[in-house]
This record gives C-alpha cells, structure tokens and sequence, in this order.
C-alpha cells in the first residue's frame, strides 16, 4: 500500500541550495512502479495534434509529469497503473510571512561603496556593499507544494492500448488503458470557472471503478471531513487548505482516517479545492478552511460534464486566438518523447516546434489569470518545499521572460497578474528607495517574493537596483499593443514615473579621471552575474555604468516621455518631470564599442568577460527586450551587439537560449535564430516540453514561444515587419492571430519561403506602416477593418 509515501517524505528533507553558484541535486523520484509492466498492444496517436502523449506512466516530475494549471491552482499529472500521483500547488503556498527585508545601514554605506568603484577598488566595495548594503534579511523563503494526491489501484502488472497525454487545445490531461479486457480512463483539469481540481475516474464496464486515495504532506494534519471529503490543513506563516470532495455514481465510498476507499463503482469524480489565508503581502489573515468551503458550495451539484464544458469555453477563449503550422512531418505520429529524442539526434520536426510554441501559451493560460499572482520561476508547477532559487520572482531576466508572450501571442489579460503584482510592490519599493539610497520613487532588486522583498538578497549581485525600472516596461508595451489610454494613464504611468523618480536620485555624475567622467551613471551595479577580469588581473562583478543598466534607464526615461506626450500630445501633462528626465536622458554616459574587438562593450571599461560564453547577455537589452538599438535606428550599435552575440556562442541555459532566440530573431537572421530555437529543443527541454536550465525552470518556454512569434512578426521598430527572421527549416506555414504595436492583429501565409499573403486588422485605427523585405506599405485603416497585403 502507498508505496510511494516513503520516497514522498524524502522530498522535504533535501535541502537545496539556492545560491546560484549552487549544482542543483534533483529530489530522488518515487521508485518506478511499472518498470517490469508488460505494455501489450499499442495506443493510437492522438487525433489532435496538439497534443504531448506518451506510452508510458511518468515516473520523475521534472522531465515527464503533465501540467495542468488554471492560474491559481496547479498540478502535475503522472498517469500511473497501479498508482498514481498527482502533485498540487495553490500559488500563495509561499513559506515566510510579511517581513520588512529593509537596513537602515544601507544608505551610510553608499557614498563609500560609489567612492570606492569610481576609485577603481571593487573588491572593497563588494566587501563593504556586502556587509552593509544587503537586505536584513537578505534572503526569502521558498514557494512550496501544497501537497499530492496519492492513489492505489488494484494491482496489476499488464496493460493494454496504454496512453497518458495532455490535449493543449482542451486543457485536460487523461490516461487510458486496458486491463483484463475492461478499459480504464482517468482524465484531470484545472477549471478557472470552478476554481477547482478535477479529476473523473471511469471504465466501459459497470461497476469497475476501484480505487483508494489520500492526500500527503509534511506538517499537515490530513482527515475525513463531511460528505466523505478528504481534508489537508497546516501552517506556515499561512494556513493552508485543500480539500477532495467525491462524486461517486454507483459502487460504495468510504471516507475514514483521511483516506477514501471507492469500491464497484461506475465512475468518480473528484473535485479538489484548495486556499490560504493569504490576501496580501502584510495580511495573511484570511480564511482558508471557509474559501475552500464557498469554491465547493458554489460548485453545488453542477455536474462533471457541465464542469468539463465550461473548463473548455474558457480556456479556449484565450487559446484559439492564434493558430500556427510550420510544416509537418511523418514524425507526428510519434510520441512526444520519442520526437523530441529524434530531434535530438538531429531529426527536422517543425510540427513539434508548433507544438513547443502553444505549449508555451498553454502555460501562460495555465499559470497567470487575472485576479491572481504571475507566474514564478516555475510557473505555479512546484513540487519542493524549498525550491531552486525558491521558485521566486526573479527580477533580472526571468520573470520579465516569463511575460515576453504575452502581447505578440494575444494573450494580452494574461499580462494583468504582472501588473498587479507591481503595483502591490510600489509601497514596499518606495520604503527600499528611501532606506537604502535616500531616494523618491520605487526600487526593485533581483529578485522578490509575495512578502513585499524589494530589498537586495542572496549577495553582492543583489544589489542592482534595476527589477523595477525593467519590468515597468511592460506597462507600456500593453499601451503600445492594446492602446488603452485609460489604463495608460491611471496604471501604467505612475508606476512608469515612480521607478523614473528613483533613477533621476540614483544616478550621479561621474568623476574625472574616470572614463565617464562628466556624464550620468547608475552607480553601483552590475552586468546581471557576469564576471569581468580588470587590467590588474583582479576580478569583480560589481560596477557603475554598465551597459544593461544604461540601457534600462533610457528605456525607463524614454517610455516616460512617450507616455506622457500620448497622455497629452500637446506636451503639458507632467512636462516639468518629462524634462528633467529628458535632460537627464542627454546627460547619460553613452553605450560604447570596442576598439579592440568591436563589440558592444558590457562595461564601462572593456574587461575581458572571465566566462565569454556567459548564460546573461545583459547588454544587448536594447536589441531585445529594448528597442533602443535597431538596425535602421543605430546600424553601428546594432553591428557591434551582433558581434557580442556571436561570441556568446549558440548554447547557454534554458533561459538563455530562449533569449538568443529572440535576438537572432531581432538581427532578422532566421536560420541563426532556428539553430538556437534548436538547440533549445536539445538542449534545454525536457520530455514532457518543459524548459531546463537544468532544473526546471518555466522561463525559457515563455521566451522560446515569444521567439517563435518575433520570427515571424516584428514591430517594435514603427513598422509591422513580417516574417522578418523566416529560418529556411520553414519553407511553407501560416500564422494567425499575432498582435502588433499600434493595435493590429496579424495572419501570415507563406510558400517556399516568401510571403504568399498577409491580412492585418486594425483594432483601434492607428496609421500602419507594414514591410516586408524591402517593400513597403503606408495605409490608414479605420478600426475594425482589415487589409490584405502580398508584400508588392
Ligand atoms: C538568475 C540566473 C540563473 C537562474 C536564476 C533563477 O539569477 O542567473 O541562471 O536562472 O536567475
């Protein structure tokens, strides 16, 4: 019985180390129940392709389980015979509880530490930005599972037409096979209309449905409840939740002890709800035990079907807005993971790369509602109590990845939990801005959590003031995508100007004898996590001017401008702050190239890198996610970041490849950005299409599907460019339902590489200036029209 509980206990006593120096060791898995299992007869491949599938039950997490998630709720699926696991997370199941992570020896330091760096001493200032500049504390807890949902099937060890998958296009993962003749399925989703777990249990026979079910957790108390429900309940800093409420038509149910015992049934479903008492980050005082109990009561007696239906219409609603086909091959009759092996082996699969690109708009949908918390480093999937790198909020490239789809591939609400998000920081930003530097406005650092960090952690990296100042770029990208003035004006700007007033009192001016003597710099900071070797040989992380930060702010200054002149396009709103900000904008230390190599220089010296091959590749944020660098706005600056890129070289990890992806994409070299998409496939995915870095990490498959989406359509640059990085791997395809800057909504076919035909609907009447190559096309087109272009 419950042999795998054994292996699950383990999970909370391995410690990981979350420091990024840190080798990850993966958790040890349950032992594998059906690795002598004869599987007879094979199951047919899906009718629908999009769809992952598999022949056989998951037996590790990471690389096989299934997600299935509804934004708040999440879970992982393994399909098992004579068990099955299903880990769960409620997305506010963090450890810790409100703290306030400020020190007030921060702002003393800071003097010193910039006096320091100007000076040349790095190791000093990292010494004393060490002792005096962190957060108190310095380090967050970890996002954590809520628990499993352990089951015992009567045993067996053959099976027949066995087949677990996971169909995008209806958000439900089931599992079918034969035993003895009687066919068996057991299919889950997570319903964003019911706020629930489902998972419903059937055979073709009558009276053939056995099982017994518990839930498991360290810490918890676990029990029977009424109506035969099964009941999870602890505490954190939160209390926690979940209860299992049982349908059973026909058969016996018995509900003792915390475990549920079906016997002869028809079938089952299982509704599971789960809630803290979370509602802010300074007030965990909610109710869990009475959420789960209204989730449940406004479930009522709405049956299974209705359920699964409207689970359906509302994924659905978000999904089908974009279709994609790249070509197919004969490999899409194949399981997902045998496809992904041969693509391994070097095999063309650009069915599976379709595939690849809606599951990462799968996982958005699955993970980031509005109303609720955005996605983390592992989107709402966790499995730990103490997760790699805590399952947090990275501020320094992942989180803002995580969101990269979310625009281009009409996912646009999807982006509401970011925003949300931020502004729930602004109090605590605000506090760090005053504490640490003496500042207005609000500061994020590297990274956060829902307890309001806003603070620097872990060590010396963490003190990069920039979180803020880049994730708001986001509020405007939703402006220049959706066009709504409103929002532009009460949500984003603020938040826009609040993370302005900070740098315009962050930045000073550098002193002679420095190289950037006379101009405006960020001091101190940093190329996020790279390594430079100075003239002496000594090595440093810590700086002032770096290029990614220089490049953030005139991304931060010039989002301020352009918001307030479409807020009044006669230049009075807010003009007094617009020029101070412009002003500081000319006065800012300038990118540079080298004359050594002609890159674009990552510092504001021209260090060597101690790893050329860095995963970061900060200082082409102006490529890509900015816009500050392009090839008809700055060719030389564009040239030398192509350069810097090229030398980066083609792998990294997960997240890393996903970003190069989108830079090759943005360098219009289609065939570059397929070897990285490529390579990222190889490299950095897992069977079951999760990303790795290695561990899992949910970035790089929302920057890889942004990629494939800024393969094929660009606008960042005031053109709607189409089909600018087209990789010959793609001869023939169509896109439909991309969403471009100025409000358009884009369809694309293309044959033997060349645009065939393009239809672009304006969604709020916006001039449109559409290439395509070298051709170009002015037009005025009304809201709601559309037109079509073949690119003449
Ligand atoms: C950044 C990266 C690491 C990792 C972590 C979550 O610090 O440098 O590679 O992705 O975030």
């Amino acid at each position: 019985m419950y042999r795998s509980l054994a292996a699950i206990a383990l999970y909370g006593m391995l410690i990981v180390e979350t420091k990024v120096e840190a080798k990850y060791q993966p958790p040890e898995e349950p032992h594998n129940p059906t690795a002598s299992f004869n599987y007879l007869d094979e199951a047919p491949a899906p009718e629908q392709p999009l769809t992952l599938w598999y022949r056989k039950p998951a037996t590790n997490w990471e690389n096989e389980a299934l997600p299935v998630g509804n934004g708040r709720l999440a879970a992982m699926v393994f399909g098992g015979i004579n068990t099955e696991r299903i880990q769960f997370n409620e997305e506010t199941v963090w450890d810790g509880e409100p703290t306030d992570y400020n020190n007030p020896e921060a702002l003393e330091a800071l003097p010193e530490v910039r006096r320091l760096l100007f000076e040349g001493k790095n190791a000093e200032a990292t010494k004393l930005a060490r002792d005096k500049m962190m957060g108190s504390p310095y380090r967050i807890k970890s996002y954590q599972t809520l628990g499993e949902i352990l089951f015992d099937f009567p045993d067996t060890d053959t099976v027949a037409g066995y087949r677990r998958d996971l169909d995008l296009t209806t958000a439900t993962s089931t599992v079918r096979y034969t035993v003895d003749g009687v066919e068996y399925s057991r299919e889950v989703f997570a319903s964003a209309p019911d706020q629930a777990i489902v998972i419903h249990l059937e055979a073709n026979r009558l009276g053939k449905v056995n099982f017994s079910v518990q839930f498991s957790r360290k810490d918890a108390t676990i029990e029977s409840g009424a109506d035969q429900r099964l009941i999870l309940r602890g505490k954190l800093g939160i209390d926690y939740e979940a209860q299992l409420l049982p349908r059973v038509v026909g058969g016996s149910v018995v509900s003792e002890d915390g475990v549920l015992t079906v016997k002869d049934a028809n079938e089952a479903t299982l509704i599971v709800v789960a809630a803290t008492s979370y509602n802010t980050a300074t007030d965990i005082s909610g109710d869990a035990t009475a959420r789960c109990e209204s989730y449940l009561e406004k479930i009522g007696d709405k049956r299974y079907e209705q359920m699964r239906a409207e689970h359906i219409a509302d994924h659905q609603s978000y999904f089908n807005r974009v279709k994609l086909d790249l070509g197919t091959t004969e490999a899409i009759g194949l399981p997902t993971d045998e496809r992904l092996a041969a693509v391994k082996e070097g095999a063309s699969d650009p069915q599976l790369e379709t595939l690849y690109f809606q599951f990462g708009r799968y996982l958005l949908i699955g993970s980031s509602r509005p109303g609720g918390l955005p996605a983390n480093l592992q989107g709402k999937w966790c499995q730990h109590y103490k997760a790699p790198w805590n399952s947090d909020y990275h501020f320094n490239i992942n989180f803002q990845m995580n969101y990269w789809p979310a625009q281009t591939c009409n996912l646009s609400e999807l982006h509401l939990p970011f925003f949300d998000y931020l502004e729930s920081l602004v109090p605590f930003g605000e506090k760090t801005a005053k504490v640490h530097y003496g500042a207005d406005g609000w500061v994020v650092h590297h990274l956060s959590d829902i307890y309001g960090m806003t603070a620097p952690a872990d060590g010396v990296h963490g003190v990069w003031p920039m979180g803020a100042a880049w994730a708001v770029r986001d509020l405007m990208e939703y402006y220049r995508f959706g066009g709504d003035k409103e929002f532009l004006e009460e949500r984003a700007y603020p938040l826009i100007k609040g993370a302005a007033e900070f740098m315009l009192d962050f930045l000073v001016e550098a002193p002679e004898g420095t190289p950037a003597a006379g101009f405006l710099v960020p001091t101190p900071g940093h190329s996020p996590e790279n390594t430079f070797i100075k003239a002496d040989g000594t090595e440093s992380v810590f700086t002032y001017a770096a290029t990614m930060d220089l490049q953030i702010i005139h991304d931060l200054f010039t989002s301020v401008v352009e918001a307030s002149e479409i807020i009044d396009p006669k230049g009075k709103f807010d003009r007094r702050f617009r020029e101070k900000v412009e002003d500081a904008l000319k006065r800012l230390q300038p990118l540079q190239i080298s004359e050594k190599t002609g890159r674009l220089m990552e510092w504001v010296e021209d260090y060597r890198e101690k790893d050329p091959r860095h995963r970061h590749t900060s200082h082409l944020y102006g490529v890509h996610p900015g816009q500050q660098i392009t090839k008809n706005g700055t060719p030389e600056f564009f040239e030398a970041a192509r350069k810097s890129l090229i030398a980066r070289g083609d792998f990294g990890t997960g997240w890393s490849m996903a970003w190069k992806v989108n830079f090759w994409a943005r360098f219009h070299d289609g065939d570059h950005a397929h070897v990285l998409l490529t390579n990222l496939l190889k490299k950095g995915t897992l069977d079951n299409l999760f990303d790795t870095h290695p561990p899992f990490q949910i970035d790089g498959n929302f920057g890889g599907t942004a990629a494939i989406a800024e393969m094929l359509l660009q606008s960042h640059d005031g053109e709607v460019h189409l089909l600018p990085a087209l990789p010959s791997a793609w001869p023939d395809g169509y896109v439909q339902g991309l969403r471009a800057r100025g409000g358009f909504e884009v369809d694309i076919a293309w044959k033997d590489g060349e645009l065939t035909e393009a239809t672009i609907r304006s969604l709020n009447g916006n001039p449109l200036r559409l290439r395509y190559k070298d051709s170009m096309k002015e037009v005025a087109l009304e809201s709601g029209k559309s037109i079509i272009w073949r690119g003449e």
